[in-house]
């Protein structure tokens, strides 16, 4: 071990953990440049890192085939009573799940240096802030981990100074054996991988993979799943959101916080560049927030993360050039294509595909192959300091205001581009019945629809049912301070199965209408679902789009809505005596305004 550690909990749970894991090696990670590059060396040396020419300390990595994204299936919350997970979560008994995974990882990082990460979940000593320690045996993870968190020897000093931590413990689950020679991506097979969490301990414990959210375990697992919970027992929020800062012509500021599923817009919206005249967007983050009530009784928002850990396929200088802006450099690319001259490449980049790459798989690839380049969840890490529109306040300790929640997914039809609840009770609503099709940000199928209530589905760490009741306790507790609440959808489809919305940067002029609502400059039309701009007040000035084709993306389709009233009281009926008597009320509401 190369430091002494003065933190006895964090001391005991070293040690425990190398007498169970049995690694060669220990090493505290202090979160330099210095031990970047030394472990960028090595996974160099050992061919697992490629550097790239065209981007300046930026590296490229292929991961095993079968370990590419987030795996639901087997990710647990592990609480005394099943109850407590919900409907929503898989469940294990603590017991059973702790003997399971205690198996596992005897003897799982036989061969490997075994890393101690201390990081901060928020700017380092803010009061919102939350300290973690992951234990990891991939070196890949403690490069992520370098930017999508604040790893630091201040972290440590604050560990030795008492303060508290939620362990977090990573296996990729595959020791090697004396002169065995490693593999460039290991993991376990999906069968023994394990996301598991235990917010009963603030505990988290994940094996088999390397990949994303089930690795880098400062991100999902703590920040949502684990902080969820405390959120709950504590009267904050984490959610699975973006955070915006987006200032009118006349500088007035209004803060937004967006909640979409994976994969389907947040990092573009929360970097946009408005293609409306005079309005300005700044990035504060791309994927989770942490809030709280501030003295005003308002609502504060931070983001909690460090980086971007964001979406390749999609990206372009058309459609997030603020994003294209953010990675040129000192940037890990996973499960991209590489090309001839040395450089990333994916789907929907701009200008023409290269003649010849590298694919994903580590295959050669021409445009005639017929299959993806780039996997379809490959991700680029960024630090966010690195974005050219990230607010100047974004790691302001004590948050920004928020304004606007806005609720939404990916829905080919039915769904209208936007629409307003008719107060707190119709917001909480519209988040808890949100749905929307699924992508590849999770191993399983994509493109089926379903319920994704506040795009927390695979994120919410205890029951659901309670989760709707702490929206409502928040209510409660902001009154007339309340954000208020919007649904969107930028995905609606023609009949011959096109986008109807251009997205992107004209997603502000949907913006610009919720800010208009918010200042009391426009009304609202009334209808079953909500308010919905009145003609003309949506900016649509350069837009184009036909007028045939802005009528359908606004249309609401009533009978549809109505076939939708079943599937909604089967999802409601699925929380049994946890589901909110506000909500039920609300449904009832909803079908009485459907006639
Ligand atoms: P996670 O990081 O998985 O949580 O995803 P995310 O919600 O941040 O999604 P992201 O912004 O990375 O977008 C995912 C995909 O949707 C990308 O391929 C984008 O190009 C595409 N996308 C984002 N916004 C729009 C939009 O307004 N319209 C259309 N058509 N596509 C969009
Ligand atoms: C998501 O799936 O919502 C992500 C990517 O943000 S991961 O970190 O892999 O969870
Ligand atoms: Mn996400």
């Amino acid at each position: 071990m190369n430091v002494t550690v003065k933190n006895e909990k964090l001391n005991q749970w070293i040690r425990e953990v190398a007498d169970l894991c049995q690694p060669d090696d220990i090493y505290i990670c202090n979160g330099s440049k210095e031990e970047y590059d030394f472990m960028m060396e090595k996974m160099i040396k050992s061919g697992s890192a490629v550097p790239l020419k065209k981007r300046p300390n930026s590296f490229h990595f292929r991961s095993d085939p079968s370990d590419v994204a987030r795996v639901e299936d087997r990710t647990y919350i592990s609480t005394t009573s099943q109850d407590d997970a919900g409907p929503t979560n898989n469940w294990l008994a603590p017991d059973e799940l702790k003997k399971t995974m205690l198996d596992f990882y005897k003897g799982c990082m036989k061969g490997r240096t075994m890393y101690v990460i201390p990081f901060s979940m928020g700017p380092i000593g803010s009061p919102i802030s939350k300290i973690g320690v992951e234990i990891s045996d991939s070196p890949y993870v403690v490069v992520n981990m370098h930017i999508m968190t604040r790893v630091s020897d201040k972290v440590m000093g604050l560990l030795d100074g008492g303060a508290d931590f939620i362990p977090c413990l990573h296996s990729i689950g595959a020791p090697l054996a004396e002169g065995q020679e490693d593999v460039q991506w290991p993991c376990a097979p999906i069968e023994n991988k394990y996301i598991s969490h235990f917010p009963e301990d603030n505990l988290i414990w994940s094996y088999g993979s390397g990949y994303g959210g089930n690795a880098l375990l400062g991100k999902k697992c703590l920040a949502l799943r684990i902080a969820s919970a405390m959120a709950r027992r504590e009267g904050w929020m984490a959610e699975h959101m973006l955070i915006l800062r987006l200032t009118d012509p006349e500088g007035k500021q209004y803060h937004i916080a967006a909640a979409f599923p994976s994969a389907c817009g947040k990092t573009n919206l929360a970097m946009m560049q408005p293609s409306v005249p005079g309005w300005k967007c700044e990035c504060i983050g791309d994927d989770i927030a942490w809030m709280k009530t501030g003295p005003d009784g308002r609502l504060y928002a931070i983001n909690p993360e460090n980086g971007f850990f964001g979406v390749a396929p999609g990206t372009s200088y058309g459609t997030n050039p603020m994003a294209m802006d953010s990675i040129k450099e000192n940037v890990i690319f996973t499960n991209c294509a590489v090309t001839d001259d040395s450089d990333v490449w994916w789907e929907g980049m701009d200008g023409d595909a290269p003649a010849h790459a590298i694919d994903w798989k580590g295959n050669d690839w021409t445009p005639e192959s017929g299959t993806d380049a780039a996997h379809p969840n490959a991700r680029f890490t960024a630090p966010a300091a690195q974005c050219p529109v990230i607010c100047e306040d974004w790691e302001k300790p004590g948050g920004v205001p928020i304004d606007i929640f806005i609720f939404g997914g990916r829905r080919s039809t039915l769904v209208p581009l936007v629409s307003e609840a008719y107060n707190w009770d119709h917001g909480v609503f519209i988040g808890a019945t949100a749905g929307s099709e699924t992508t590849a940000a999770n191993i399983g199928s994509v493109g089926n629809f379903r319920r994704d209530p506040f795009a927390m589905t695979p994120f919410c760490g205890y029951n659901m049912g309670d989760y709707f009741k702490h929206w409502f306790d928040m209510g409660n507790k902001l009154g007339d301070k309340a954000p208020r609440c919007f649904y969107v959808n930028w995905f609606r489809k023609s009949e011959d199965g096109k986008f109807l919305w251009p997205g992107f940067s004209d997603n502000s002029r949907v913006l610009k209408w919720m800010c208009e609502r918010v200042s009391g400059k426009v009304g609202a039309d009334e209808t079953p679902i909500g308010l919905v701009p009145k003609d003309g007040d949506l900016d649509t000035n350069g837009l184009e789009v036909s007028a045939k084709d802005m009528k359908e993306i606004m249309s609401i389709d009533t009978d549809g809505w109505k076939a939708e009233i079943p599937d909604i009281e089967q999802h409601f009926a699925k929380f049994g005596d946890r589901l909110p008597e506000r909500l039920t009320k609300q449904l009832e509401e909803f079908r009485k305004r459907l006639g």
